[in-house]
Protein backbone atom coordinates (compact mmCIF):
# COMPACT_ATOMS: atom_id res chain seq x y z
CA UNK A 1 0.00 0.00 0.00
CA UNK A 2 1.29 3.91 -0.37
CA UNK A 3 0.14 6.49 1.51
CA UNK A 4 0.13 9.94 -0.08
CA UNK A 5 0.54 12.89 1.72
CA UNK A 6 2.48 14.83 4.38
CA UNK A 7 2.81 13.78 8.45
CA UNK A 8 1.84 17.64 8.61
CA UNK A 9 -1.37 16.74 7.91
CA UNK A 10 -3.75 15.36 10.78
CA UNK A 11 -5.58 13.63 8.49
CA UNK A 12 -2.39 11.54 6.66
CA UNK A 13 -1.35 11.70 10.09
CA UNK A 14 -3.99 9.57 11.71
CA UNK A 15 -4.13 6.98 8.94
CA UNK A 16 -0.15 6.74 8.74
CA UNK A 17 -0.25 5.96 12.59
CA UNK A 18 -3.37 3.43 12.62
CA UNK A 19 -1.05 1.80 9.99
CA UNK A 20 2.10 1.63 11.93
CA UNK A 21 -0.58 0.20 14.67
CA UNK A 22 -2.44 -2.42 12.90
CA UNK A 23 1.01 -3.67 11.52
CA UNK A 24 -0.13 -2.67 7.90
CA UNK A 25 3.00 -2.77 5.96
CA UNK A 26 2.91 0.61 3.60
CA UNK A 27 5.25 2.97 2.26
CA UNK A 28 4.55 7.08 2.18
CA UNK A 29 4.71 9.49 -0.39
CA UNK A 30 4.79 12.09 1.15
CA UNK A 31 3.63 14.76 -1.66
CA UNK A 32 2.92 18.31 -0.71
CA UNK A 33 -1.36 19.76 -1.98
CA UNK A 34 0.26 23.15 -2.39
CA UNK A 35 3.64 22.74 -4.07
CA UNK A 36 2.49 19.22 -5.92
CA UNK A 37 -1.21 19.59 -6.35
CA UNK A 38 -0.94 18.35 -10.11
CA UNK A 39 1.28 15.19 -8.39
CA UNK A 40 -1.79 14.72 -5.72
CA UNK A 41 -4.41 15.23 -8.59
CA UNK A 42 -3.37 12.68 -10.80
CA UNK A 43 -3.83 10.16 -8.29
CA UNK A 44 -6.61 11.46 -6.39
CA UNK A 45 -9.31 13.96 -8.26
CA UNK A 46 -9.95 16.12 -5.58
CA UNK A 47 -6.11 17.00 -5.02
CA UNK A 48 -6.49 16.21 -1.35
CA UNK A 49 -4.62 14.21 1.06
CA UNK A 50 -4.78 11.38 2.21
CA UNK A 51 -5.18 9.22 -0.26
CA UNK A 52 -4.06 5.31 0.14
CA UNK A 53 -3.16 3.31 -2.98
CA UNK A 54 -3.76 0.06 -2.77
CA UNK A 55 -1.60 -3.54 -3.83
CA UNK A 56 -3.71 -4.02 -6.94
CA UNK A 57 -3.55 0.15 -7.70
CA UNK A 58 -7.46 0.43 -6.23
CA UNK A 59 -7.58 4.25 -4.91
CA UNK A 60 -9.55 5.28 -1.22
CA UNK A 61 -9.77 8.83 -0.81
CA UNK A 62 -11.00 10.71 2.40
CA UNK A 63 -9.36 9.15 5.58
CA UNK A 64 -12.52 7.97 6.80
CA UNK A 65 -13.07 5.95 3.72
CA UNK A 66 -9.42 5.13 4.36
CA UNK A 67 -9.50 4.08 8.10
CA UNK A 68 -13.07 2.46 7.81
CA UNK A 69 -11.37 0.01 5.31
CA UNK A 70 -8.66 -0.72 7.59
CA UNK A 71 -10.50 -1.75 10.42
CA UNK A 72 -12.51 -4.15 7.82
CA UNK A 73 -9.34 -5.73 6.83
CA UNK A 74 -8.13 -6.56 10.13
CA UNK A 75 -11.21 -7.97 11.76
CA UNK A 76 -13.35 -7.18 14.52
CA UNK A 77 -10.96 -8.03 17.17
CA UNK A 78 -8.73 -5.42 15.86
CA UNK A 79 -10.68 -2.56 14.78
CA UNK A 80 -10.16 0.48 15.75
CA UNK A 81 -13.44 1.89 16.12
CA UNK A 82 -15.95 -0.69 17.81
CA UNK A 83 -18.17 -2.13 15.25
CA UNK A 84 -21.48 -1.50 16.80
CA UNK A 85 -23.18 -0.42 19.93
CA UNK A 86 -22.50 2.22 22.53
CA UNK A 87 -18.90 1.88 22.60
CA UNK A 88 -18.81 2.54 18.74
CA UNK A 89 -21.06 5.60 18.99
CA UNK A 90 -18.70 7.33 21.86
CA UNK A 91 -15.47 7.03 20.37
CA UNK A 92 -17.18 8.27 17.06
CA UNK A 93 -18.38 11.27 18.91
CA UNK A 94 -14.84 11.88 19.65
CA UNK A 95 -13.54 11.71 16.89
CA UNK A 96 -15.54 13.72 14.78
CA UNK A 97 -15.41 16.12 17.26
CA UNK A 98 -11.60 15.95 16.66
CA UNK A 99 -11.63 16.07 13.14
CA UNK A 100 -14.48 18.82 13.38
CA UNK A 101 -11.75 20.65 15.40
CA UNK A 102 -9.37 19.33 13.05
CA UNK A 103 -11.52 21.33 9.76
CA UNK A 104 -11.21 24.35 12.02
CA UNK A 105 -7.67 24.81 12.56
CA UNK A 106 -6.88 23.92 8.78
CA UNK A 107 -9.48 26.81 8.08
CA UNK A 108 -7.13 29.19 9.99
CA UNK A 109 -4.42 28.22 8.41
CA UNK A 110 -5.76 28.48 5.00
CA UNK A 111 -7.50 32.20 5.71
CA UNK A 112 -3.23 32.80 6.84
CA UNK A 113 -2.43 32.21 3.79
CA UNK A 114 -4.46 35.14 1.97
CA UNK A 115 -2.49 38.14 1.77
CA UNK A 116 -3.07 40.01 5.38
CA UNK A 117 -5.63 42.30 3.86
CA UNK A 118 -7.67 39.67 2.81
CA UNK A 119 -7.86 37.68 5.95
CA UNK A 120 -11.34 37.67 8.15
CA UNK A 121 -10.46 37.60 11.63
CA UNK A 122 -14.14 37.39 12.42
CA UNK A 123 -13.83 33.66 10.65
CA UNK A 124 -10.72 33.26 12.23
CA UNK A 125 -12.13 33.96 15.88
CA UNK A 126 -15.77 31.80 14.76
CA UNK A 127 -12.71 28.88 14.22
CA UNK A 128 -11.19 29.42 17.16
CA UNK A 129 -14.54 29.78 18.91
CA UNK A 130 -15.59 25.85 17.43
CA UNK A 131 -12.13 24.24 18.40
CA UNK A 132 -12.28 25.10 21.80
CA UNK A 133 -15.74 23.61 21.97
CA UNK A 134 -14.50 20.89 20.37
CA UNK A 135 -11.35 20.61 22.72
CA UNK A 136 -13.76 21.35 26.11
CA UNK A 137 -16.01 18.21 25.31
CA UNK A 138 -12.90 16.35 24.53
CA UNK A 139 -11.19 17.28 27.75
CA UNK A 140 -14.30 15.61 29.82
CA UNK A 141 -13.15 11.94 27.82
CA UNK A 142 -14.46 9.17 26.80
CA UNK A 143 -15.15 5.29 28.16
CA UNK A 144 -10.80 4.17 28.25
CA UNK A 145 -10.06 0.69 26.89
CA UNK A 146 -7.19 -1.43 27.25
CA UNK A 147 -5.43 -0.45 23.67
CA UNK A 148 -5.35 3.04 21.77
CA UNK A 149 -8.44 3.34 19.57
CA UNK A 150 -9.36 6.00 16.63
CA UNK A 151 -10.21 8.25 19.52
CA UNK A 152 -6.55 8.53 20.99
CA UNK A 153 -5.63 8.24 17.50
CA UNK A 154 -7.18 11.20 16.16
CA UNK A 155 -7.53 13.02 19.11
CA UNK A 156 -3.48 13.23 20.03
CA UNK A 157 -2.78 14.03 15.99
CA UNK A 158 -5.31 16.85 16.17
CA UNK A 159 -3.87 18.26 19.34
CA UNK A 160 -0.60 18.07 17.63
CA UNK A 161 -1.83 20.36 14.75
CA UNK A 162 -3.92 22.66 16.93
CA UNK A 163 -1.00 23.62 18.69
CA UNK A 164 1.12 24.26 16.04
CA UNK A 165 -1.81 26.23 14.47
CA UNK A 166 -2.83 28.24 17.63
CA UNK A 167 -0.44 27.55 20.50
CA UNK A 168 -1.77 29.91 22.36
CA UNK A 169 -5.12 27.81 22.52
CA UNK A 170 -3.54 25.39 24.26
CA UNK A 171 -0.97 27.00 26.85
CA UNK A 172 -0.33 24.51 29.26
CA UNK A 173 -2.96 23.33 32.15
CA UNK A 174 -6.11 24.23 29.87
CA UNK A 175 -6.93 20.61 28.93
CA UNK A 176 -5.06 18.48 31.68
CA UNK A 177 -6.43 15.36 30.60
CA UNK A 178 -5.71 15.56 26.83
CA UNK A 179 -2.28 16.77 27.45
CA UNK A 180 -1.45 13.65 29.84
CA UNK A 181 -3.27 11.30 26.95
CA UNK A 182 -1.49 12.87 23.95
CA UNK A 183 1.50 12.85 25.94
CA UNK A 184 1.39 8.51 26.41
CA UNK A 185 0.63 8.74 22.56
CA UNK A 186 3.07 10.86 21.40
CA UNK A 187 5.66 8.02 22.84
CA UNK A 188 3.93 5.52 21.48
CA UNK A 189 6.06 3.62 18.81
CA UNK A 190 3.25 4.17 16.38
CA UNK A 191 3.37 7.32 16.62
CA UNK A 192 7.12 8.05 16.54
CA UNK A 193 6.91 6.39 13.36
CA UNK A 194 4.66 9.38 12.11
CA UNK A 195 6.65 12.25 13.48
CA UNK A 196 4.78 15.61 12.92
CA UNK A 197 7.25 17.50 10.83
CA UNK A 198 9.27 20.52 11.50
CA UNK A 199 8.53 23.71 10.55
N1 LIG B 1 -12.26 14.94 5.15
C1 LIG B 1 -10.93 14.79 4.63
C2 LIG B 1 -10.12 16.05 4.93
C3 LIG B 1 -8.73 15.97 4.34
C4 LIG B 1 -8.05 17.33 4.32
O1 LIG B 1 -8.57 18.35 4.79
N2 LIG B 1 -6.86 17.34 3.72
C5 LIG B 1 -6.13 18.57 3.54
C6 LIG B 1 -4.73 18.45 4.11
S1 LIG B 1 -4.81 18.45 5.86
C7 LIG B 1 -6.02 18.83 2.04
O2 LIG B 1 -5.89 17.92 1.28
N3 LIG B 1 -6.09 20.10 1.66
C8 LIG B 1 -5.97 20.55 0.31
C9 LIG B 1 -7.28 21.02 -0.23
O3 LIG B 1 -8.33 20.86 0.43
O4 LIG B 1 -7.26 21.54 -1.34
C10 LIG B 1 -10.26 13.55 5.24
O5 LIG B 1 -10.71 13.12 6.33
O6 LIG B 1 -9.36 12.97 4.64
Amino acid sequence: MQLIGRYDSPFVRRVGISLHLLGLPFEQLPLSVFSEATEVRKIGPLGRVPVLVLADGEVLIDSVAILDYLDGIVGPARRLIPPAGAARRQIQRAVVTATGAADKAIAISYERRRPPQAQSSDWIDRCRGQIEAALKELETGWPSTARLTQAEITTAVVLAYVRRVEPAMIATGTYPWLERMVADCERHPAFLACPLPAL
